[in-house]
């Protein structure tokens, strides 16, 4: 069986971060495993967003128990300081396909991200990616190129930050664009591959960037090619924005589960 290692953060409440990752994992038949970074939490009182950061050490065991036995493949989510960048970096292996999720500008977390962040992310674990999937609010930072509206501007953020020593640099269009079909590209260093899609119109729609990420990183470690582990986890993520849920008075999440299970969730009563 496939192995494939998170280091993130976690999202209590299951929508995003580890959760995600965890969840995604399974659902694509791999084993998972978490090193924790950070943890966020909502406060049920007005919905406000908390971040916790664990002690490096702590971090660094962790690392080191998950890369005890052999590994698959690796993705990264929420490295909430330079500190932890530079530790993660260090000591994952480099043998390793790695997708770093550039976790900066997503909701519920670009408050807590520095600019001494972003620059560690730049220079010391981004060339050690494979590949990368910054959301349109994040590849606008990483390329230093300001708001990305249209997909010329797009394909020229993927080649900026193709720059910093990534194989391959995928945007996501994402709902931000404001029509009925949205566009994923793909910058393999050569050539750029467009993955057109619908907009699902909801708001339930909370932890899709690392869904799609973690998506990504399960398909490698099943050694499917890149464009086809892109592809795959469009439908996937799709499938679980579809089947989005409202969880608490402030957020609705994607269901991980939709694409395996959808269809029988649908024949089953919830006992209330
Ligand atoms: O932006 C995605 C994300 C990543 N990691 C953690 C999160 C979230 C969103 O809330 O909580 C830990």
């Amino acid at each position: 069986m496939k192995k494939v290692a998170t280091i993130a953060g976690s999202d209590a409440t299951g929508g995003g971060g580890l959760e995600a990752d965890l969840k995604t994992f399974e659902e694509f038949g791999t084993f998972g495993l978490a090193a924790i970074t950070s943890i966020v939490t909502l406060d049920p009182a007005n919905g406000a967003h908390h971040l916790h950061a664990l002690p490096l050490e702590l971090i660094q065991e962790q690392i080191a128990s998950v890369f005890a036995g052999p590994i698959d493949a690796i993705k990264t989510g929420l490295l909430p300081s330079k500190e932890i960048i530079a530790l993660v970096s260090e000591k994952i292996p480099k043998d390793r396909p790695l997708l770093v999720d550039p976790v900066i500008g997503g909701k519920g977390t670009q408050d807590f991200i520095k600019n001494d962040q972003v620059q560690a992310l730049k220079e010391t674990l981004l060339p050690h990616a494979l590949i990368t999937t910054p959301n349109l609010r994040e590849a606008d930072i990483l390329s230093e190129m300001g708001e990305l509206t249209s997909e010329a501007q797009m394909v020229q953020a993927a080649k900026k930050i193709a720059l910093l020593g990534v194989p391959n640099v995928v945007i996501k269009g994402g709902a931000r664009l404001d029509t009925k079909e949205t566009v994923d590209l793909h910058f393999d260093g050569k050539t750029i591959h467009r993955y057109p899609h619908p907009v699902i119109d909801t708001p339930y729609n909370h932890g899709a960037g690392c869904t799609f990420a973690a998506a990504i990183t399960a398909a490698m470690a099943k050694n499917y090619p890149i464009e086809q582990a892109i592809k795959l986890a469009i439908d996937f993520v799709q499938a679980a924005i579809a089947m989005g849920e409202k969880i608490n008075p402030y957020v609705g999440h994607v269901w991980h589960g939709a694409y395996t299970h959808g269809e029988k969730r649908l024949e089953l009563t919830d006992e209330d």
